[in-house]
C-alpha cells in the first residue's frame, strides 16, 4: 500500500508540473483529491490494514497529501501570475491612439459664464456657489418676495416638498453669504436655476449670475459703474449701457440694464429690433427690508445686486435666435462658439 500510495503522489505531482493553468490544476485537484479522486479512494484500503500499522500508514497517506497540496498551491500561484500578465496585455489601452478621435469642447454656456465670472473677479468680487435645492424661506420669504407673487406659483417654481424648491434664482447663496460673513460683502454666485418656463426664449433649467456688494455708502452709483464696465468687458470697449426704471421686491430702486447693440452698434437691426438697444440683466440698491432679513444694519450698510441669465447673454453674443438649440447637444451647432 506504501508503494501505491508513493506511485500517486508522484503522478500527480508530475500531473501538476505539466499543468499551464489554473483550471487544469482545479482539474487535477478534483481527479486526485476529489471525493471520488484517485488518492482519496486509498482511504478505502484503510480497512484492510492491520490496527498495528494503522497510525503509520494514516501518517504517511497525511503526508502524501500534503505534498500534493503544497505542489499545487505554489504551481497555481504561478499560474494566476502568468493569466493576470496575460490579460493585463491583451486588455492594455494605447492612450496614444487618441489622434483620429474628435475633441471635445467648451459648451458656449460654460464658457460665456467663465468669461462673466472672470470679469467680475477682475473688478474684486469672490465667485461662490450655493445648493441648488433650497427652503421657501431663503428663496423667497428673505428676499422680500410677497405671498401672493406669482413666482411663488405652483405653476412657476418647482416645489420638492411643502417647504423646499429648487431655487427660482441664486439669491438663497447670497442670504446665507450675508448671514454667515460680516460687510465688505462683494460676490457673485453663478449656477443652475429652475423655472417652470419653457419656450424659444425660456428654459426650465437655465444658468444665472447674480452679483451682490454690501458695504459702507455703498449707491447706485456704484452699481452704474460696475455694471457699464462689465458691458464693456463683454461686449467690447465701445458698448455703452442704459438704466431703466424696473422694479422688484429685493431692490428700490430697481433698474433693467440695457446695452448697445452688440451686432448693430445701436444703428438698429434684427437683434435689437431696431431700437438699437437690448435688455441684459436686472439690477437695483438692495432693498433694505432683505439686508434686516439677513442680519445687516441697513443704518450701517447699504447693497447693490445685480442677476442676469447666461443664455441670454449667449444668445446675445452668438445670434442664436433659441435658447433650445443650446441644449441640443448637436456637436455641428457646439462647435462653432469654442
Ligand atoms: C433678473 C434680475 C436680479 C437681484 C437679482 C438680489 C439678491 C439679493 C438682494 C437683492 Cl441677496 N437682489 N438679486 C437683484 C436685482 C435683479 O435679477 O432679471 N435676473 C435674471
Amino acid at each position: 500500500m506504501l508503494a501505491l500510495i508513493n506511485q500517486i503522489v508522484d503522478k500527480c505531482l508530475a500531473a501538476i508540473q505539466e499543468a499551464s493553468s489554473t483550471q487544469q490544476l482545479a482539474d487535477i485537484r478534483v481527479r486526485f483529491l476529489g471525493k471520488s479522486g484517485e488518492y482519496t479512494s486509498i482511504l478505502r484500503g484503510m480497512k484492510d490494514v492491520p490496527p498495528a500499522e494503522k497510525p503509520q500508514m494514516g501518517k504517511h497517506i497525511n503526508e502524501g497529501r500534503e505534498r500534493i497540496e503544497q505542489a499545487l498551491a505554489a504551481k497555481e500561484s504561478e499560474c494566476k501570475a502568468a493569466e493576470l500578465a496575460a490579460r493585463l496585455e491583451a486588455e492594455s489601452i494605447d492612450v496614444t491612439l487618441t489622434k483620429d478621435l474628435p475633441f471635445g469642447s467648451t459648451h458656449p454656456v460654460t464658457l460665456v459664464l467663465d468669461q462673466i465670472i472672470d470679469i467680475f473677479v477682475g473688478l474684486g468680487f469672490r465667485a461662490v456657489e450655493g445648493r441648488e435645492i433650497e427652503s421657501d424661506y431663503y428663496n423667497f420669504q428673505l428676499m422680500n418676495i410677497p405671498l401672493d407673487h406669482p413666482a411663488r406659483d405652483m405653476q412657476d417654481t418647482f416645489y420638492v416638498t411643502e417647504n423646499t424648491l429648487l431655487r427660482t434664482h441664486t439669491s438663497p447663496m447670497q442670504a446665507h453669504t450675508m448671514q454667515e460673513e460680516k460687510p465688505p460683502i462683494r460676490i457673485v454666485v453663478p449656477g443652475k436655476v429652475y423655472r417652470a418656463d419653457d419656450d424659444a426664449t425660456h428654459s426650465p433649467v437655465f444658468h444665472q449670475i447674480e452679483g451682490l456688494v454690501v458695504d459702507k455708502g455703498i449707491s447706485l452709483a456704484h452699481l452704474k459703474g460696475t455694471l457699464d464696465a462689465a458691458a464693456r468687458a463683454l461686449f467690447s470697449a465701445e458698448t455703452k449701457t442704459r438704466f431703466r426704471p424696473s422694479y422688484f421686491p429685493f431692490t428700490e430702486p430697481s433698474v433693467e440694464v440695457d446695452c448697445s447693440c452688440p451686432l448693430c452698434g445701436g444703428k438698429g437691426c434684427r437683434l435689437c429690433k431696431g431700437t438699437g438697444w437690448i435688455e441684459i440683466l436686472g439690477a437695483g440698491v438692495v432693498n433694505p427690508q432683505v439686508l434686516i432679513n439677513c442680519g445687516i444694519d441697513p443704518n450701517e450698510y447699504s447693497g447693490i445686486a445685480f442677476g442676469m441669465g447666461i443664455e441670454r447673454i449667449a444668445m446675445i453674443k452668438y445670434g442664436v435666435p433659441d435658447i433650445r438649440s443650446l441644449y441640443e447637444n448637436d456637436v455641428r451647432f457646439l462647435k462653432q462658439y469654442c
